[in-house]
Formats: C-alpha cells, structure tokens, sequence
C-alpha cells in the first residue's frame, strides 16, 4: 500500500481529517514522485543490461552455481535463474514508484527462503546475484538516485540472508 492509501485507510477508520504529521509524510512522497519516477525509468529501460551484466558478476564470483552439479547449470537453468534476477529487478522497479517494500515483500519475499530451499536454489547466490544488481545500477544513477535505488536492492539482500 503506498502511504497514500494506507494514511487514508487509517483516518478513514477513525472518521477523521489526515493528520498534520500525515499530510507531511504524504507531502515529501509527492516531492520525491519525480525522483522516483526517473530511477524506475532508468532501471526498466536498462532492465537487460542490468540483469546480463549482474549474472556475469554472479558466475564469476559463484561459478560453482553453472558448474555440473549447480543450480543454475545448463542454457535452460542458467536462463531460469536470469530470470529470477529479472524478476527481482522488476519487483524493485515496483518498490522504488510505491515508495515503499511492500510490493516487493508480498510478491518476492514472503515465503522466497522455503522455495529456494525447495528448489535446491542457495539463497546466498541469489541475494549476490541482486546485490550485482545494485552495482551495476548504480553505475547507471547520479549518487543521490543510487542511493534511493539501493535501499530497495538492500532490502531484498537482507530479506534473503
Ligand atoms: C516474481 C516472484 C517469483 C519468483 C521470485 C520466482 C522464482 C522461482 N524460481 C524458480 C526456479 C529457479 N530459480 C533458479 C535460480 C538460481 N539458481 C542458482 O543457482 C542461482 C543462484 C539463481 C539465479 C540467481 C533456478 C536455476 C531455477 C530452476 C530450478 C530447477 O528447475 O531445478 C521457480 C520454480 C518454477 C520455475 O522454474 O519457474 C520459481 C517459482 N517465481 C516467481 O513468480
């Protein structure tokens, strides 16, 4: 829910006016809209790039994952998990518009830990896999832009470790 919604949500439950501290937190969101807007367009346009050139990272630093043996080893795993990075990207793209990890937790997060188990898949690699991600969109980003993206890179990172 963005803060919009859930300030509502929350006044309307009280039948009351949005509070001043409210309309605050509304107010610096719609300031930061436009900054939000550019990072999401700059990580979806590069979402290709971004994705080969953080799996390159990966495999270099993991290659025990595209080795015989690994999870991700073969064309047909090897591109399974791209797409994984690929989702995580677009779950971040989500994360950065809403200004908030919501989308992110309840699309990605929630339950990520017991299915990678499943699957056989190391988190660990994963969570690398998108903190490569971060770097190479940081690259692509003013300072300040890389700073907001990146809270939403660490929050996947951290929710998977
Ligand atoms: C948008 C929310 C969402 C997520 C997150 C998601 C993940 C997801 N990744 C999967 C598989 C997989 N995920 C990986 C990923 C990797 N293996 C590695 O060793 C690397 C570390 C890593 C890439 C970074 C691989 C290789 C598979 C296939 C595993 C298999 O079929 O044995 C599967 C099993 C079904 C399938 O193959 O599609 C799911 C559901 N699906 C979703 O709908």
């Amino acid at each position: 829910m963005s803060i919009v919604t859930k300030s509502i949500v929350n006044a309307d439950a009280e039948a009351r006016y949005l509070s001043p501290g409210e309309l605050d937190q509304i107010k610096s969101f719609a300031v930061g809209g436009a900054t939000r807007l550019r990072i999401a367009q700059v990580l979806t346009e590069n979402r290709e790039r971004i994705v080969k050139q953080a799996g390159d990272q990966l495999f270099q630093k993991r290659p025990d994952v595209v080795s015989p043996g690994g999870n991700a080893y073969g064309q047909e795993m090897t591109a399974t998990c791209l797409r994984d990075l690929d989702y995580y990207l677009r779950l971040v793209t989500y994360g950065i518009v809403s200004g908030d990890v919501t989308p992110i937790e309840e699309i990605g997060i929630v339950g990520v830990k017991e299915m990678y188990k499943s699957l056989g898949t190391p988190i660990a690699a994963v969570a690398e896999g998108v903190a490569a991600m971060k770097s190479v969109a940081n690259t692509l980003l003013s300072a300040e832009d890389a700073s907001e993206a990146g809270a939403y890179f660490d929050y996947v990172v951290g929710a998977m470790s």
